[in-house]
Order: C-alpha cells, then sequence, then structure tokens
C-alpha cells in the first residue's frame, strides 16, 4: 500500500469515528432527524414505543448473534481450511444434520421474531376503542391503555403538498413546503426541507385517528416519532392512528416515491396542550387560519 492511500485510509477511519460520537450524543431529539444519527428518533407515543422496545430488545440480540455466529465461521473457515494447514482437501459434498439444521435454525428464528412483530403490527392497525390495551414500551410485559379516538383528521397526498381536514370541525387547509427564503425569513429555527406554511395542529395526551387518501397518484404518510406509515391512495381511506404524549414539533415525509416533487412534502405535526389547540382551532373555524397559527405560536413562546 502506498504512503498516500495508507494516509487516506487512516483519514476515512479517523472521520468515520468522529462522526459517529455526536450522533450518539445527539440522537436524542425528538422529531427530526439530525446529522450523524444512527438509531431511530426518540418515541412519543405507544406505538413507536413498541417499535423501539421489538429492535432494541429482540432484533438486535438476534443480529448481533448471528454476525458473531458468521464471523466465527469465517475465522474457522480462513485458519483451519486454508491452502497450508490444509493440503489435501476432503471429498465431501454434503451433510444431512448440517443442512436440517441451516433450514430448521432460521425457521425457528423467524418463528420467535413473528410473534411479537404481529403483535405490533396488530396494535398499530387496530384503532383504539378505549378498551383493547396496545403494547407500549412494555411490549415483552405489560400493555397500555389508550383512550378512543377524539379527533378525526383526513389527510390528501397531491402532487407534492399534503391537505389536511379536520373531519368533524369542519377545518380545511393546505400545508406546502417552505422554500429557502421563505424559511429563513417566517421559521428559521425549523429544519430545512422540513418546514412547511401551515403545520398539522393536534392536542397532546389525545388519540387521533387520521383518515389517508390521495387525490392523484400513490403516496404515503409517514411520521416516525409516532412510528406511523401508511399509504395514500386514490379512492381508498387508509387508516391509522397516534396518541402523542409529549408536545413539540414532529416531522415526518411522503415515504411513496411519487413523482419529481417525492422529497419536497414534508409532514409537521405541532403537538400542543388541549386548551391552545382549542384555541387555535376555534380562531380557524372563524376562517383565518394564518391569524390561528400566529395566536397560537405567540402563546407557546
Ligand atoms: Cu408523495
Amino acid at each position: 500500500m502506498t504512503g498516500f492511500s495508507f494516509r487516506l485510509v487512516r483519514a476515512s477511519l479517523a472521520a468515520l469515528f468522529f462522526a459517529l460520537i455526536p450522533a450518539v450524543a445527539s440522537a436524542q431529539q425528538a422529531g427530526h432527524a439530525v446529522p450523524g444519527q444512527i438509531g431511530f428518533q426518540p418515541s412519543v407515543t405507544p406505538i413507536m414505543d413498541s417499535i423501539v422496545a421489538f429492535h432494541d430488545h429482540l432484533l438486535m440480540w438476534i443480529i448481533t448473534a448471528i454476525v458473531l455466529l458468521v464471523l466465527v465461521l469465517l475465522i474457522v473457515v480462513i485458519v483451519r481450511f486454508n491452502q497450508r494447514t490444509n493440503p489435501t482437501p476432503s471429498k465431501v459434498t454434503h451433510n444431512t444434520l448440517i443442512e436440517i439444521v441451516w433450514t430448521v435454525v432460521p425457521v425457528l428464528i423467524l418463528f420467535v421474531i413473528a410473534i411479537p412483530s404481529f403483535g405490533v403490527l396488530a396494535d398499530q392497525q387496530t384503532i383504539p376503542d378505549g378498551e383493547r390495551t396496545y403494547l407500549g414500551s412494555q411490549i415483552f410485559g405489560g400493555d397500555v391503555a389508550v383512550p378512543e379516538p377524539s379527533l378525526t383528521i383526513k389527510a390528501t397526498g397531491y402532487q407534492w403538498y399534503w391537505g389536511y381536514e379536520y373531519m368533524d370541525e369542519g377545518v380545511d387547509f393546505v400545508s406546502i413546503m417552505l422554500n429557502e427564503e421563505q424559511r429563513e425569513a417566517n421559521k428559521p429555527d425549523q429544519p430545512r426541507l422540513l418546514a412547511v406554511d401551515n403545520e398539522l395542529v393536534v392536542p397532546v395526551n389525545t388519540t387521533v385517528r387520521v383518515l389517508v387518501t390521495a387525490a392523484d397518484v400513490l403516496h404515503a404518510f409517514a411520521v416516525p416519532s409516532f412510528g406511523i406509515k401508511v399509504d395514500a391512495v386514490t379512492s381508498r381511506n387508509n387508516e391509522t392512528w397516534f396518541h402523542a404524549r409529549e408536545t413539540g414539533i414532529y416531522y415526518g415525509q411522503c415515504s411513496e416515491l411519487c413523482g419529481k416533487d417525492h422529497a419536497f412534502m414534508p409532514i409537521a405535526v405541532r403537538v400542543v396542550e388541549q386548551d391552545q389547540f382549542d384555541a387555535w382551532l376555534a380562531a380557524a373555524e372563524e376562517g383565518s387560519l394564518a391569524d390561528a397559527n400566529t395566536a397560537l405560536m405567540a402563546s407557546i413562546q
């Protein structure tokens, strides 16, 4: 290896190492991804709790064990079966016991993964009725009670922005990404490509049912901190739900390759206190969404 390429490799490894350190420290910001992040965005709903628990307490162990097993096998093969230490190769072409083991063991692993996985999927697909309990962070132990929805919002995917409709309140508006000049002028503390003009406003500690559809092509409604992702299909109503326990602003994006501006239709959900939501909704119902948003921002700061 030449001195130059060695320095290059060493510099790359050092860069990788130092890139990982702040990621661990800064990965705790809720609502959007941060540079160098590894792992999920922090959870604020029971569904995301169960996804995180499933990932951290089962999948990571299985993945780590498989990686270590394969590493050990590779090392054994390299050490024991290279040409120097093993000059006369064996003529064995198959071994029935090993073939059974490497068929049955993966099936058992998939079975172990499937059981909690189906539980999490069922929770995502079942709108709370106030009686069913959900897995939450206690996925391998207890349950979480979730009240039935008290707010229903329809999210419609358009080329290329989102429309929101508060079904029982008669408030509807569209939500369009801010370009760089608009963002710097109006919402400088919000992330680039995620800030929108009109955020979806919902109350904290409330179960929200989201009806998801599309008006033109396929889109998908996804908010990582809520653990939701559902297809938006023309002439069809899909359903999802969330119950956010912390106020703040949570971002998502369209998650279906829908066309040229697919990457520019962010979802911004602002979770506020109930009284702030009531005031915002009352102002929005009177007809001026801009005034409602201005008053809401004043009450938050
Ligand atoms: Cu889309």
